[in-house]
């Protein structure tokens, strides 16, 4: 694929959002709001009943499907006490992981964003993808573990897909109207994380409170620890190698506090263009949805007189391995990710549940990657979505194994 793709555009009607209730879930829902000319088909969400609630009553979607099947009954409870009959009705309501596929498959909507974290949201998005859906992809670990599986069924469906994550979409907005074989290098910007700075020493003490404080973004709870141990950025950069056809030593990550530059792009001809905003996830959504149809969404807009100096650094590798390891990982069979990112999954859980410290979620990643038994395993098989998810079972299992 030379011409970096402009379908682009075709105009979005109607969306499923996988994950509404979560982060990503609710700024879509905010930017959709505000444009108010597409259609919310479907919301889906883990637990959070209330949320989804209200979401429904405000937009009436035709499906709804809720993973935890506990919170069924009450959904169902309140929604006829806030919904007209006839709305009650209309609204088909599911469960589990069933019910994300039925989504997915359904044939009345036209784009899926896929906005659950973790490897959860690898199965639906596939079931999107092959159902020819276009999909808005917030859930960056299906790229990072099934990138190439991805790519194949975009092409076989004919549709598109279009990255939801700042810097990702910054370099979708830099390649508007390029040719991708002209690219020199991708250039990631990384804003350090909440320890940048630190070294190994102080990072000993770090706890969940204090990982959970990121001075830019304020997201969910997963994706800001990967923040702080620069794993996202690592993900991000197995992430962009599958977006924009590139291998990870193309791929660059700098630092620059402050986040205003989003990414780079440099070219052979030595022309660099970057894409700069107010730190804000709605800018990315609305590319997602509307591309070079730009809207208001009411963003705050840069001020050149405040920001002073932008300044670049290099990531610190050997304090947070959890990149230089992405590196390597990039440049191994596909199915090396899926440890990466299952071991990163579990360790981040571990950690958040206080049972090991915050340097050991990128030591628990590392001996996953030199396990004899996970490597001859994933020597041994080809790239299909049963062996991602076997893998990622697996993975799971050794790094509980590590604290056993
Ligand atoms: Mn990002």
């Amino acid at each position: 694929m030379l011409q970096n793709d402009l379908r682009q555009f075709n105009k979005v009607e109607s969306v499923a959002i996988f994950g509404s209730t979560g982060f990503i879930g609710k700024q879509t829902l905010d930017v959709i709001r505000r444009c108010g000319d597409i259609n919310v088909f479907a919301l889906t969400c883990d637990t959070n009943v209330d949320v989804l609630i209200n979401q429904i009553e405000e937009f009436k979607p035709k499906l709804v499907c809720i993973n935890d099947e506990s919170k069924l009954d009450y959904l169902k409870s309140q929604l006829s006490k806030k919904l007209s009959p006839s709305e009650f009705s209309a609204t088909k309501i599911l469960t589990g992981l069933d019910g994300l596929i039925e989504i997915a498959i359904d044939k009345n909507y036209d784009t899926a964003v896929c906005a659950i974290v973790g490897m959860i949201g690898l199965q639906p998005t596939i079931a999107a993808i092959s159902s020819k859906k276009n999909i808005a992809l917030a859930n960056k670990e299906s790229l990072v573990c099934a990138g190439e599986i991805i790519n194949d069924l975009l092409i076989e469906n004919g549709v598109s897909l279009f990255p939801i994550d700042s810097e990702h979409s910054a370099i979708k907005q830099c390649l508007a109207g390029e040719d991708e074989s002209k690219i020199d290098k991708i250039i990631l910007t990384c804003s350090g994380g909440p320890f940048y700075g630190m070294k190994r020493e102080q990072l000993r003490e770090i706890d969940p409170v204090k990982a959970l404080q990121h001075p830019i973004w304020s997201m969910g709870k997963k994706i800001t620890i990967d923040s702080s141990t620069l794993v996202n950025k690592g993900l991000e950069v197995l992430e962009a190698k599958w977006l924009f056809h590139k291998e990870v030593d193309d791929i660059q990550v700098v630092i620059q506090r402050g986040s205003i530059i989003h990414s780079m792009v440099s070219f052979i001809d030595g022309s660099v263009k970057a894409q700069l905003s107010v730190p804000s996830m709605n800018i990315p959504i609305e590319y997602a949805l509307y591309g070079i149809d730009r809207r208001d969404i009411g963003a705050e807009k840069l001020d050149f007189n405040s920001i002073g100096n932008i300044s670049f650094d290099i990531p610190d590798t050997n304090t947070f391995k959890g990149l230089s390891l992405a590196y390597a990982v990039g440049k191994k069979p596909l199915l090396y990710s899926t440890i990466y990112n299952s071991a990163n999954e579990e360790a981040v859980n571990l950690f958040l549940d206080g049972k090991i410290s915050f340097l050991q979620i990128s030591d628990f990643i590392e001996e996953a990657l030199k396990d004899a038994s996970l490597i001859s395993a994933v020597n041994e098989r080809n790239n299909t979505i049963e062996n991602i998810l076997l893998t990622e079972k697996e993975t799971r299992a050794f790094v509980n194994n590590l604290i056993a």
